[in-house]
């Protein structure tokens, strides 16, 4: 399953973003600690389109597409040398395949600043250049293997460009995820699983008291987060955790008080799952309706592999209609064959999100 680790400084307030998207009540304090084990969650990505299908399909079960969110401890300036909880915090970083990045923004005299003042622009880049010199220490170390060989082979040599040409644009301050690769280099960096390759959305955590007001940093942060092709979510973490709390009849009561139209959670989820360059897809019957997620640009024999291995391999068709056509024609099958928009495709059909897709096999 997909996993988004929530990093940051201490005291930006992880735990509350974390509990926003899970409600998984972790712990939240005004004091950092030295916990090392993180705090994990899975949680449903909303998509009105899957509840849709449920109430029209009325189901034995339901399954919804899952995301897991893991909150990590805070990162320490010099994290990379060993300072904090140092590598053993960036390792949980290498497990997860996004990163969702909480700077904070609200001041709060209760809870003391790691850095002492409310920069979310300077708090950005520390963290940043943690995860940049984690990258670089790894392919340091493996460069210092690669130089010792006598008889590099060509794949050795191959590689050891490649890890120069990364080593040289982290020398610049720059994450990995802004460089280009050919598929065959994207392969020969998997295993190094480097931080600053994963996609990654920044969270500004601010109070509910700075609604409104006119901020010097927002609009940097904004260019900055823009400049660098990450996607961004401003939210009030601690009031949308009180909000989260509530039972749904409250929340909706609290919310159009404060003149809020989509609680951040959904918001901040919907964000984190199109980073991922995920799309879903569904299959629909009386004994279960099921949104399963795929990559962006998979194929049809990809996601019969992703229900079953057996419909990968007995593959035949891929009986296709796409959401937005099955509602405009009243979830009708037989009106959306007349009109062609249910169709059978092979085996290379590329899988659109939203696409309602019974798998035709043979094993
Ligand atoms: N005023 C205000 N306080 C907040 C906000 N978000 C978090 N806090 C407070 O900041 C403190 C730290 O929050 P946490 O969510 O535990 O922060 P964290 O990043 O998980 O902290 P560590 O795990 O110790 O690094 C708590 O006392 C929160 O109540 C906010 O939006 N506004
Ligand atoms: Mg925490």
């Amino acid at each position: 399953m997909l996993s988004c680790g929530i990093v940051g400084l201490p005291l930006s307030g992880k735990s509350t973003i974390f509990n926003v998207i899970t409600r998984a009540g972790a712990e939240v304090k005004p004091y950092a600690g030295g916990k090392t084990d993180p705090n994990r969650a899975v949680v449903s990505v909303p998509d009105p389109r899957f509840d849709k299908l449920v109430e029209i399909w009325q189901p034995k079960k339901a399954t919804p597409a899952p995301v897991e969110f893991v909150d990590l401890a805070g990162l320490s300036r010099d994290a990379s040398k060993g300072a904090g909880l140092g590598n053993s915090f960036l390792s949980f970083v290498a497990g997860s395949d996004a990163l969702v990045h909480v700077v904070r923004c609200f001041d709060n005299p209760d809870v003391p600043h790691p850095e002492e003042t409310v920069d979310p622009v300077r708090d950005w880049n520390i963290v940043e250049t943690e995860l940049i010199l984690r990258d670089l220490s790894v392919i340091e170390n493996r460069l210092v293997k690669l130089v010792e060989k006598k008889k590099p082979s060509p794949e050795e040599q191959a590689e050891k460009t490649l890890l120069e040409r990364c080593r040289d644009h982290l020398f610049e301050e720059l994450p990995l995820r802004e460089m280009t690769f050919t598929p065959e280099e994207e392969k020969s960096m998997r295993g190094f699983t480097f931080l600053t390759l994963k996609p990654e959305l920044v969270i500004l955590n601010l109070d509910e008291s700075q609604a409104g007001d006119d901020m010097p940093w927002l609009s940097c942060m904004k260019e900055l987060v823009s400049a660098r092709g990450l996607g961004l979510v401003s939210l009030f973490g601690r009031m949308e955790m009180e909000i989260a709390d509530l039972d749904p009849g409250e929340q909706a009561e609290f919310m159009a008080e404060m003149g809020i139209t989509e609680p951040g959670r959904e918001r901040l989820i919907r964000e984190a799952f199109s980073l991922l360059g995920l799309i879903c897809f569904f299959t629909i019957g009386k004994d279960e309706v099921r949104s399963w997620t795929l990559p962006d640009g998979s194929i049809a024999v990809e996601a019969a592999g992703a229900i079953h291995s057996d419909l990968a391999r007995g593959f035949i068709r891929a009986q296709v209609v796409h959401y937005a056509d099955y509602e405009a024609n009243g979830f009708s099958n037989p009106q959306c064959r007349e009109k062609g928009l249910l169709r059978l495709e092979g085996k290379e059909y590329h899988v659109q999100d939203g696409d309602i897709i019974e798998i035709r096999f043979n094993v």
